[in-house]
């Protein structure tokens, strides 16, 4: 197998919102995230679709404990310093840092959690990376301005960058700026907290809150390089590139409109402006943005440093897409592949698509890339005491595979793979606990039973001998 650099980031990603719980401990106020119930109403939430002052009063909300991060954080550190992890990618809980998002000063135990939690890291070696928001907006926020549909989020925004970017200069080297900024267009409330009025144009409304976003991550780029020019700012895509369903044209032409969808975001933050075939799409649907005199020499300015993204799989599509058998996969629509296999949540299999995909970013960006989510969500199981997830290690060791053979024999530049839910977290779409990605278990359930008592699964030593040979011991 092909080593990576010495200085290559091997590591682990979690978000707030799916670990850490203490929902509304030490000041925090709740988040976007804390109404999104598991269960039949979680996608309904999650979209846009169903408002959640209208749920039962019974709704569980799995965001409120997590897998109590909040509390274990200590004991997590140490089981990803036994792994030898050289980073550790999280995200903050901006209402923790600002609980309703309006205050003029930051709640001092939020940022204090966080000062230990860093240190911590740092204790072991360990490079925190930084999620600013992994798709948790306070609450108030929305309920007083909409969430990212007002303007009004970028001061907010820039506000809470301030705090954390002064707080942590020089302890934080690597922020990303918005979690798959892209899902905001499929799970609208999920990914920016947006929800739609009767009368509303929800793709305007969607397209208006993405140029805010676009916007906030650009004066957070130029922020955070002002008060802290050795520090690195990403962007962060839900990627997987679009494979056309047939050698027909029309089908390889709906491959590339899709993959655009999901491009345009990082066109505008990496390469500073909005594409033309962005320009003409928003004509033709008869979309305005508005935007301010400022706002397109802002993005020109101040794109980003390097490429964060997370790969599950490729996608597929045709002119005429037959979805009758359409698969899972992080939330963008795909056909079912033929050629790939399928996890239990249908969630289909590519490792090469990977090296597919890291090509294309890098010709696109020409900037260096981060796999900062990577991995198999599957139902683990505990037999005498042990937990043999040999799937999950199949899993990796083809995606590294894939992944070091961009880097060694394609030439992509790479500063670090982090696999997703490196311990058992609340799964983003589903709310379960059940589809488990982590090389460490922790005992709870869909509902919310459970000792929350961490083990390791089998896969916990076998990712130890990945890192320490630099992953040419895949075993
Ligand atoms: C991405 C999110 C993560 C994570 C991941 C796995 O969309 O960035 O938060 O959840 O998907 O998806 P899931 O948890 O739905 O299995």
């Amino acid at each position: 197998m092909s080593k990576l650099p010495d200085n290559f980031l091997w590591g682990g990603a979690t978000a707030a919102n799916q670990c850490e719980g203490g929902y509304n401990a030490g000041g925090k106020g709740p988040g976007t995230v804390d109404v999104i119930p598991w269960g039949p109403n979680r996608r309904g939430v999650m979209d846009g679709t169903l408002d959640y002052h209208d749920l039962p009063g019974d709704s569980y909300f799995p965001s409120h404990e997590a897998v109590d991060m909040y509390h274990r954080y200590k004991e997590d550190i140490a089981l990803f310093a036994e792994m030898g992890f050289k980073c550790y990618r999280f995200s903050f809980a901006w209402s923790r840092i600002f609980p309703t998002g309006e205050e003029e000063e930051p709640n001092e135990e939020g940022l204090k959690f966080y000062e230990d939690f860093i240190n911590e890291l740092i204790k072991y070696q360990i490079e925190p990376v930084v999620t600013i928001c992994h798709f948790d907006v306070p609450l108030h926020l929305e309920q007083k301005y909409g969430s990212w549909k007002s303007r009004k989020l970028i001061d907010f925004y820039l506000k809470y960058c301030d705090a954390i970017f002064k707080r942590f200069k020089g302890k934080v080297k690597y922020w990303m700026t918005f979690n798959e900024i892209n899902m905001l267009m499929h799970l609208p409330f999920l990914g920016a907290g947006i929800s739609f009025k009767a009368g509303e144009n929800p793709e305007a409304v969607k397209y208006q809150a993405a140029h805010h976003e676009l916007v906030a991550s650009a004066l957070a780029t130029r922020l955070a390089h002002e008060i802290d020019p050795d520090c690195q700012v990403g962007c962060m895509l839900a990627a997987g590139t679009f494979y056309p369903y047939s050698c027909n044209p029309e089908d390889v032409w709906a491959a590339l409109e899709r993959d655009r969808g999901n491009y345009f975001f990082i066109d505008v933050q990496s390469r500073g402006a909005y594409p033309n075939y962005a320009k003409k799409l928003l004509e033709k649907k008869g979309i305005a943005v508005a935007m301010e005199p400022g706002d397109e020499a802002v993005l020109k300015e101040n794109t980003v440093d390097y490429i964060a993204f997370s790969y599950y799989s490729s996608r597929l599509t045709a002119a005429n897409p037959d979805y009758s058998t359409m698969t899972g996969g992080n939330v963008m629509k795909s056909m079912r592949n033929p050629h790939l296999k399928a996890s239990e949540w249908g969630w289909q299999i590519d490792p090469l698509g990977l090296r597919t995909t890291m090509n294309q970013l890098y010709d696109r960006y020409q900037k260096p890339l981060f796999i900062v989510e990577n991995g198999l969500g599957a139902v683990d199981e505990v037999v005498n005491g042990e937990i043999n997830d040999d799937y999950r290690i199949d899993y990796l060791r083809e995606h590294i595979k894939a992944m070091e053979a961009a880097v060694n024999e394609d030439g992509v530049p790479l500063i670090g793979y982090t696999p997703w839910g490196c311990i058992d977290i609340v799964s983003a779409s589903s709310g379960e606990m059940k589809k488990r990605y982590g090389f460490i278990y922790v005992d709870k359930d869909n509902e919310g039973h459970g000792s929350l008592k961490r083990m390791k699964k089998k896969s916990f030593d076998w990712y130890k001998k990945v890192i320490a040979s630099g992953g040419e011991e895949l075993g």
